[in-house]
């Protein structure tokens, strides 16, 4: 049997980190530069407090800008996986210049700090999507020659999208991220287990949910990842739901219990 090439053999390594026995929940935390301030409280507007939240936790990986991921390695390295987000755009643009997210960091940066993965986001279906796929081809190739896996941020999102979940367009966001490379994919939950499973079952490598806007419920936003996980999905990769929540660390707890033990949100 031929050996693995070295490269082959990090990304399994780096993969295995991120999804422990195929599975994880990820915690997402770009929105300082996707967003701006109005996603966060007092309390929560400095990074430093949220990332050691996020450690303490549990998360199995955390996604993070590059300059948050270097402002907080004392507190996450040696602790959890980190996933450098290498693309972004500020809300701070004009609308229409909103549906393009461009290049915010380098795979060599990210493979420096220690990262375990790098991710980036195509609005499928945009008008800037030829830019967006090209970027996010490139840094495929980049982390290729490293072994480190791409996470793809699949968004369907444009004037000819009407419904950004339904389950024709997230099935062909998802095929066309398994074009270019991608090695994980997160994208939006459909709205039942059956069409979701239909998604995951459409392509070879682990689909997570994105989180989306805080539910007002709690437990609504568990019943969804509980229909993730029994769709066959991987987990998923969530913010709002956790950050903008009063208990950070029992709800995001509360994730992980239905990610990896299947619990029933309605037991918790
Ligand atoms: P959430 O769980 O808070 O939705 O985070 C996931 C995420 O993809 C973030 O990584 C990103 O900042 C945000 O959602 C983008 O949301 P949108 O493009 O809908 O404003």
């Amino acid at each position: 049997m031929p050996w693995d090439s070295c490269s082959g053999i990090g990304k399994k390594v780096r993969l295995s980190r991120i999804l422990k026995s195929g599975k994880a929940a990820v915690f997402a935390f770009d929105h300082g530069f996707e967003h701006g301030p109005s996603d966060f409280t007092p309390e929560r507007s400095n990074p430093r407090k949220v990332v050691e939240l996020a450690v303490e936790s549990g998360f199995d990986a955390i996604m993070l800008t590059r300059g948050v991921a270097q402002a907080t390695a004392d507190l996450w390295a040696g602790r959890v996986p980190v996933i450098v987000k290498l693309t972004g755009k500020t809300s701070l643009r004009p609308p229409d210049m909103q549906m393009q997210q461009y290049r915010i960091g380098f795979v060599e940066d990210a493979v420096a700090m220690g990262a375990d993965g790098v991710a980036a986001t195509v609005y499928w279906g945009a008008p800037g999507e030829d830019a967006m796929a090209e970027e996010f081809a490139a840094i495929v190739s980049e982390s290729e020659r490293f072994g480190l896996p791409v996470m793809i941020l699949a968004y369907p999102r444009g004037p000819s999208i009407i419904d950004r979940h339904d389950e024709y367009i997230i099935k062909y966001a998802s095929r066309a991220s398994v074009e270019i490379g991608a090695d994980i994919i997160k994208t939006h939950y459909t709205g039942s287990t059956e069409s979701f499973r239909r998604v995951v079952e459409s392509v070879p490598v682990p689909v997570l949910m994105s989180g989306g806007a805080k539910t007002e419920d709690p437990k609504e936003f568990l019943r969804i990842v509980k229909s993730v996980m029994d769709a066959g999905g991987a987990g998923v990769v969530v913010g709002r739901n956790v950050f903008q929540s009063q208990d950070f660390v029992g709800t995001a707890r509360a994730i992980l219990e239905v990610v990896h033990k299947g619990m029933d949100p309605d037991r918790l």
